[in-house]
């Protein structure tokens, strides 16, 4: 059964012994973090932080903070499900004969269900408040890391329409609070909602882009806004794959834009074309003060929220912290997708230290020579994977999810002068290496075995491993010898 809510889901963290509710005061300045990081890091649960200082909303953090948590939010016993689910659609072809047509009518049927319903209202407007009566400053926003340039709020999910298409875009981009009723907007310069304000800039005809902005709704809305998903493809229609029930979207008071009926908070309002403002520096989630920098400016003119409205939010800061098991999750998820692309991939992992764009482990099945740089210029031409700075490509044997393996194989595999590949393209803004902003070098390692065919003529040697019979053996003789 799909969530309701945030409520909802905080009900099932409760239920399943992974939430800790804290009912005594705590700061939002700095003191709330302290408490995730120790959270995340210890395997400890999601909080719930019933007194913030200076606010009357609970703030929610760690909601998603480990593999089990985000296995109750998206349902599943394990991502594997979602993973196969997502490949039983790729794989549908058009049924043949009456009877297969039949078949297939119970999974269309499910297929309607993923699309978004426009609803007349919603919880979220239990409160409606406009103009002077708004005033970001009583949310209990954290203010993260101590040289942040402000408080920030950290899970909103950003909505905007493309000018051109109509289509509505759902982003997740932190957002400074810079007074009562404005924030910065960090969306970046290779994200969705940047892209739809150069265009309506372009269009020159508008003074001001219609945004809204939605905070705390049911757990698969939320992750859909930072899923990497193709320009246009509906969020909220994932979403409603995800829980297998539509995600109810009910238009704002001021502006066009739909959001989720049940969001805690919606804040309304708009960015002008041309203002932008300093923003940050934000301790980021590369485990570094991400640079100040100049973002657009969003002016809110209404809120509404829910009675008793829950707050949600995270932390980032060095790893792992809770936007690595969502980043691990859309690894499994993404998987057959990436496979229907690149279909040489076996599997693929992207370890916490690289936080998801610095590293790419790799297993392939080699069928070609020089198929470990196909693949590797596949993954820098491919949606947001194309921010991946260092590629890693072993052979289907290896386990990519054992670094130690990975590490031991590839080392001994490379001959470096010849099996390293660099590239120049786009990188994440957030990288602080970088030669210039949002662009630079990126190096792919072919760590395969490599063939004659590639012009390696010497033999290529096994792995050892002992012989079966002798294991058998020696695992008698060693519970003979008392060994443990
Ligand atoms: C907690 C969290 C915070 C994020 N903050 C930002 C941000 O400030 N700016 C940004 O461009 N992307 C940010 N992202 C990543 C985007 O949400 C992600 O790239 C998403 O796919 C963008 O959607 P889009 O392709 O529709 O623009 C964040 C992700 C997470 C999990
Ligand atoms: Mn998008």
């Amino acid at each position: 059964m799909a969530y309701a809510d945030l409520r909802d889901f905080i009900q099932a963290l409760e239920k399943n012994k992974e939430l800790v509710r804290i009912p005594f005061e705590v700061d939002p300045y700095l003191e709330i973090t302290e408490f995730a990081d120790r959270a995340v890091k210890s395997g400890g649960p999601a909080l719930l932080f019933e007194k913030p200082k200076g606010s009357s909303y609970p703030v929610l953090i760690n909601g998603f903070a480990s593999e089990r948590r985000m296995a109750i939010a998206l349902e599943v016993d394990n991502f594997q499900e979602t993973a196969d689910r997502i490949t039983e659609y790729l794989q549908m072809r058009m049924p043949e004969g009456l009877l297969g047509k039949l078949k297939m009518l119970p999974k269309l049927a499910e297929m309607g269900a993923f699309f978004p319903k426009i609803v007349n209202g919603g919880s979220c407007k239990e409160v409606i408040r406009k103009g002077a009566d708004v005033n970001l400053k009583e949310l209990p926003v954290l203010h993260c890391w101590p040289d942040d340039g402000g408080p920030f709020i950290t899970v909103p999910m950003v909505f905007t329409k493309n000018p051109e298409t109509g289509k509505r875009n759902c982003g997740m981009y932190r957002m400074q609070v810079f007074d009562e009723r404005t924030t910065g907007m960090h969306w970046q310069t290779h994200k969705q909602g940047a892209e739809h304000y150069r265009r309506l800039q372009a269009e020159g005809k508008e003074a001001k882009m219609p945004v809204s902005v939605a905070i705390g709704s049911d757990p698969t809305a939320m992750f859909s806004a930072i899923l990497p998903l193709p320009p246009d493809l509906d969020e909220m229609m994932i979403a409603g794959f995800l829980r297998s029930k539509p995600v109810e979207m009910v238009k704002c008071e001021t502006n066009d834009i739909e959001v989720p009926a049940n969001s805690e908070f919606v804040l309304e309002g708009y960015v002008t074309l041309g203002e932008k403002r300093r923003e940050g520096p934000f301790g980021d989630h590369t485990g570094f003060y991400s640079l100040a920098d100049d973002y657009p400016v969003f002016h809110v003119e209404c809120v509404t929220h829910r009675k008793n409205p829950i707050y949600a939010t995270t932390i980032v800061g060095p790893p792992p912290m809770e936007d690595y098991f969502m980043g691990k999750s859309i690894e499994r998820i993404f998987l057959p997708l990436m496979r229907m692309q690149i279909p040489e991939i076996r599997d693929m992992a992207m370890p916490a230290e690289g936080i998801f764009h610095n590293l790419m482990l790799l297993s392939i099945r080699k069928s070609y020579p020089m198929q470990a740089r196909k693949v590797m210029h596949a993954i820098w031409g491919l949606g947001q994977a194309m921010f991946t700075k260092v590629i890693v490509v072993v052979d289907e044997d290896v386990n990519v999810h054992d670094y130690s393996e990975v590490a031991w194989k590839a080392l001994n595999n490379i001959d470096p002068q010849r099996d390293i590949e660099f590239a120049l393209g786009p990188i994440d803004s957030l990288d602080h290496s970088s030669r210039m902003p949002n662009w630079g070098s990126k190096m792919g390692i072919d760590a395969t075995r490599k063939w004659a065919g590639e012009g390696f003529t010497r033999e290529w040697p096994e792995v050892l491993k002992m012989t079966p019979q002798v294991k058998q053996r020696v695992d008698e003789l060693w519970k003979k010898a008392g060994l443990k």
